[in-house]
């Protein structure tokens, strides 16, 4: 008989909870949105991805859903998030209407 046995070696490091602001408010990215942080420009700080269909998110009311980007114009330790834009394949918007 096979016996799997798991052993955790290491715990999972979660940090204190922090609220994300965009344009000096707390971010909201919208009923349904996805958002994903990574390095999407390569310039060490972490942007974020938001992946949505609400066709009212308030990051962009004026786009009926798509991926949404905000690159990360602060520091490692103090991101900041100021302008949104629209990802773009073949130079259309990627859109993900509702
Ligand atoms: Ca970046």
């Amino acid at each position: 008989m096979f016996t799997l046995i798991l052993v955790l070696l290491s715990q999972p490091l979660f940090g204190p909870f922090e609220q994300f602001t965009f344009m000096g408010e707390p971010m909201d990215t919208g009923l349904g949105s996805a958002p994903c942080l990574v390095d999407w420009n390569g310039d060490g700080l972490t942007d974020i991805l938001v992946g949505t269909r609400d066709p009212y998110s308030p990051l962009l009311p004026d786009v009926d859903g798509g991926i949404f980007y905000l690159p990360n114009t602060g520091t490692p330790d103090t991101p900041l998030y100021e302008t949104v834009a629209v990802l773009e394949a073949d130079g259309a918007p990627i859109t993900h209407s509702s």
